[in-house]
């Protein structure tokens, strides 16, 4: 084999590689700028008016309505911050009581997921259920967010700091497909950048969460580029450099030439990378 030919292959799959990653990321950073605009719109039309702008049916509709805006997010959901001593107002107004997650022990029949099924939230201090949902998520609708660790330890961060915050990789409800949540935290007065911890959470009223279902989203999208066969693609979250987690792609053998493309995800404490291989040795 001829080392211009070598070259020049090398180039072919850098450049493949390098726009399949922006495309996700440019995708990724569109959707997510669109979620913090989804909490802008809670905080404006739900808490910002005497009585709320927004229910269920119109919450849906405008959510699926603007569905295009946000591709690679299969859902969207509102939950509201409940302390202990409104629960059980809160509930009497709504109908029904506030859930726990179930864990994923208790979740092996995914075709029998049903909310009926799941039990009360024990008593904590406060609680995150979801009040409004794009009807693609519609299973969510009452669970407590703060039940599950990915989206409890989310929920935290993201009332903290005011930015939108990334999980790690985790099983998302119903779908089982490895999937990261996006959460913007909504507040009730308009604070400033250089706002502390404690004033951010003081002033909380709720958390508008995005789901971004790995294998389908990620599937659907580079279906779209051509050539799809020459190239093997795997997407790693890389947070912790010595246990890399596969969220996407086959499992490779470590052989052969590779191309690995940074991505950001526009969360600074999350780091993502995409590997690059051909399917065929030359
Ligand atoms: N949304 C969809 N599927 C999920 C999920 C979730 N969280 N968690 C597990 N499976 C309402 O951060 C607040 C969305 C959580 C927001």
């Amino acid at each position: 084999m001829n080392a211009d030919f070598t070259e020049r292959r090398k180039e072919t799959l850098v450049n493949m590689c390098e726009e399949r990653a922006r495309m996700l990321q440019d995708q990724f950073n569109v959707s997510m700028n669109h979620v913090h605009a989804l909490a802008i719109l809670v905080s404006t039309f739900h808490h910002g008016k005497q009585p709320s702008a927004i229910d269920q049916q119109i919450f849906a509709e405008y959510t699926a309505r603007t569905a295009f805006e946000r591709p690679l997010m299969s859902g969207v959901a509102y939950a509201l911050r409940v302390l202990h001593a409104e629960r059980e107002e809160f509930e009497k107004k709504h109908g029904w009581k506030i859930k726990k997650m179930e864990t994923e022990d208790q979740s092996l029949a995914k075709d029998d997921y049903n909310l009926e099924k799941l039990d009360p939230s024990p008593v904590q201090d406060e609680y995150a259920p979801v009040i409004l949902s794009q009807e693609t998520v519609s299973h969510i609708v009452s669970i407590d967010m703060m039940s599950g660790k990915e989206d409890r330890e989310n929920i935290l961060r993201a009332r903290a700091t005011g930015k939108g915050v990334l999980t790690s990789p985790f099983n998302l409800l119903k779908s089982n497909h490895l999937g990261v949540v996006l959460t913007f935290a909504v507040y009730n007065t308009n604070l400033p950048h250089s706002a502390t911890p404690e004033q951010w959470t003081k002033a909380t009223v709720g958390y508008l969460g995005a789901s971004f279902d790995v294998p389908s989203l990620v599937d659907k999208l580079l279906h779209q580029l051509a050539s799809k066969q020459t190239i093997v693609v795997n997407l790693y979250d890389t947070t912790n450099v010595f246990a890399p987690i596969r969220m996407y792609g086959p499992d490779v053998d470590g052989a052969g030439e590779m191309h690995i493309s940074n991505l950001d995800f526009g969360d600074p404490t999350r780091k993502h990378e995409m590997h690059c291989r051909f399917k065929h040795k030359p």
